[in-house]
């Protein structure tokens, strides 16, 4: 055979062009309703833990709907949307979003269990994560009415690994819609959020990159029923959107990791409730005081990082998309 003939094999091979994107304008958050006599009794089947976990993977989101005994939610409501206004408050994103930190209440007549440890989600978060994962984090955010919105963001700004590292449950204490600020959501955004679309140091995403994904897979707000509990993955993109009713809008936030990622975040609680948690399927990385006030309790310095030394070891290395992942946003 000569030079001239010898052809490379893979140029031989007839180009095809991959198939365009596909429009997601249609896409709207998975939700899995839970009927009422699965939800008294507290018990996840197979069915349900899979389809929850199939959707938090494909699509870095999921709703839960019916997870949660509402009377817990009207107690919750009418103590947090009563201090929701003290103006002096740290807000999320800057003042004109209105969006303050609000941990619910430690307290052990106020720590529902279908809230602070949700059967359902705990069902869900142990076959995902493995087996007792840990709550790193309890807080939440209180819209109040506004004009600003929140910038699209993760809440994870640092190189952190590409697989589900640690997962959000929100709990909106109310109906939420597009009127009182339900949360704008980028449907599959955690499969291409790595610290590389990040404006540096920030949370925020980078303005073209959020732009390229909108042309393809907008966003959608998350409308949810009361009751309804939402997991989301860390990475996943999202941003707080004004309310724009005088009724705060309370959603709580919990975040819970895989025991094995050796988490670093702790949440304060009381002594007092130390054996009620314990007795719960996720564990808690608490730090045991005499009181909490929960008013005092902030996010701006939270760290959902590892004290792993091997993942430290090779932080950089799966921190970036190595490029067998989506090469484009
Ligand atoms: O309140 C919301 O809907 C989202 C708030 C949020 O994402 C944040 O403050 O990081
Ligand atoms: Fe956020």
């Amino acid at each position: 055979m000569s030079q001239d003939s010898f052809q490379n094999p893979i140029q031989e091979l007839p180009i095809e062009k991959s198939p365009p994107r596909t429009h997601n304008h249609e896409r709207a958050i998975h939700t899995i309703h839970i009927p009422e006599s699965i939800r008294q009794a507290g018990l996840a089947t197979n069915e349900l833990i899979l389809e929850a976990i199939a959707f938090l993977h494909c699509d870095g989101i999921v709703v839960l709907e019916n997870a949660i005994d509402t009377a817990h939610l009207d107690t919750l409501n009418a103590i947090l949307s009563a201090i929701a206004t003290d103006p002096f408050h740290y807000f999320n994103f800057g003042k004109e979003t209105q969006n303050m930190d609000q941990a619910p209440p430690p307290t052990r007549e106020l720590m529902f269990k279908d809230v602070w440890c949700n059967p359902f989600a705990a069902a869900i978060l142990s076959g995902m994560l493995g087996p007792r994962p840990v709550l790193h984090y309890a807080n939440g955010n209180t819209a109040l009415r506004a004009t600003g919105r929140q910038p699209v963001h993760s809440d994870c700004e640092f190189k952190h690994p590409m697989f589900p590292f640690a997962m959000v449950i929100n709990i909106n204490l109310v109906d939420t819609s597009l009127e009182n600020g339900a949360t704008e959501v980028w449907v599959g955004s955690h499969h291409v959020s790595t610290v590389d679309e990040h404006e540096p140091g920030l949370l925020h995403i980078k303005k073209e990159v959020v732009e390229e994904r909108r042309k393809h897979s907008p966003p959608i707000q998350a409308c949810t029923k009361k009751g309804s509990l939402v997991i989301r993955d860390l990475r996943f993109w999202h941003a707080g959107m004004p309310n724009k009713t005088d009724e705060p809008r309370v959603m709580l936030a919990f975040v819970v990791q895989p025991a094995w990622f050796q988490g670093r975040s702790k949440v304060k609680l009381p002594l007092d409730v130390k054996d009620m948690v314990e007795s719960w399927e996720l564990e808690f990385n608490a730090e045991w005081v005499s009181e909490v006030d929960h008013k005092k309790i902030s996010s701006a310095d939270v760290d959902f990082g590892s004290k792993s030394e091997v993942l430290e070891k090779y932080r950089e290395k799966l921190a970036h998309n190595p490029g067998y992942y989506v090469s484009s946003y």
